[in-house]
């Protein structure tokens, strides 16, 4: 639930304004697009002229929901988003916290004049917006938006095709609900969608059973030759190498999830998954339990995230990564007991 005032304050900011601009962050995921376009869809049918723009593009397994080929992307369409920002009178940041996240958008935004409304569920959030919609006990973004758009009494807006953005959203931010999703409400707000229409089996198929041949070798490989433990912590992780991604034909968001396969070995409670980029090393963490990746990204990896689920990023070397990773993280453990 969101706070009646705050709810009163965004409605009022939303009759204002007739151009509305709607940003997820940078790599959007499941759940950045599927609140982008379930909130697109709702301010559409409200009669304004809204847009999203991306800072770079979204998975193609995202690209059945509504809406998602007028997504504008910053990366390819610079002067539209020019053009966009320089009319927008409102501005809404959608899965995110702080400008960083949505890289060289950032710049174009500061000069933006329009009102800011930020909805997220990450931890620490900056002082980025007008309004500021900060739950981060909310399973998702997703679950924030539905909870917006039926305590502004917008319900009758929320169609099956939207409310199947929401889901994924939920779905995907949680593992399909098998993690971050112990508060009952998330199961009232899913028992409510699925009431509306949406029909889950399909949004699971389509998001998670849309893999390229390609990535699922990559993921055999990964977890058969490049996964190793830790022997003084209960952590696993995998390590990629740019010549073993151009091997499988990487495409970005094709090692999306294989961070959480090590969690599934008996005894491992942390995750890693290194992987080189020409300009640095991008790592992603997951626990079980209450190690905080995040605290421990932040001080080792330049990232943060959530207790459970953080990303990072490292730059030096790949075995300078992994070397970093492999001798902090005992110490840590034993700082945070
Ligand atoms: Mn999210």
């Amino acid at each position: 639930m969101v706070k009646d005032t705050t709810i009163r304050q965004l409605k009022e900011f939303v009759d204002k304004a007739e151009n509305i601009v709607v940003i997820p962050h940078h790599n959007p995921d499941g759940d950045a697009i599927g609140a982008s376009l379930a909130w697109y869809g709702v301010l559409k049918q409200l009669g304004k002229n809204v847009n999203v723009i991306s800072p770079n593009s979204f998975p193609e397994f995202l690209e059945w929901m509504p809406g998602a080929e007028e997504v504008v992307n910053f990366e390819t369409e610079k002067s539209k988003v020019y053009t966009l920002l320089g009319s927008a009178e409102l501005l809404f940041f959608l899965d995110f916290n702080g400008l960083s996240r949505i890289k060289g958008l950032q710049d174009v935004i500061e000069q933006s004049s329009g009102k800011r409304i930020m909805i997220d569920h990450h931890p620490g959030p900056d002082d980025i917006a007008d309004i500021m919609i900060s739950e981060t006990s909310a399973s998702a973004t997703c679950e924030l938006m539905y909870d917006v758009i039926t305590q502004s009494g917008w319900k009758e807006l929320l169609n099956k095709e939207l409310a199947e953005c929401i889901y994924a959203g939920i779905m995907t931010d949680t593992g399909t609900l098998s993690y971050n999703s112990s508060r009952p409400e998330i199961y009232r707000i899913v028992g409510d969608l699925v009431g509306i229409g949406v029909d889950k089996d399909k949004v699971h198929k389509l998001v998670f059973h849309s893999n390229s041949f390609s990535r699922m070798k990559l993921l055999g490989y990964a977890l058969g030759s490049k996964m190793n433990k830790l022997e003084d912590a209960p952590a696993a992780y995998i390590v990629l190498s740019d010549q073993e991604l151009k091997q499988y034909d990487y495409k970005p968001g094709d090692s999306e999830g294989f961070v959480n396969y090590p969690l599934w070995i008996e005894g491992i409670s942390i995750s890693a998954l290194f992987m080189e980029h020409p300009d640095k090393i991008k790592v992603s963490f997951r626990s079980r339990g209450t190690f905080p990746v995040n605290k421990f990204s932040e001080k080792f990896f330049n990232g943060g995230g959530h207790v459970n689920a953080a990303g990072g990023e490292f730059y030096g070397t790949l075995e300078k990564a992994v070397e970093t990773f492999k001798t902090k993280l005992p110490e840590f453990l034993v700082s945070k007991k």
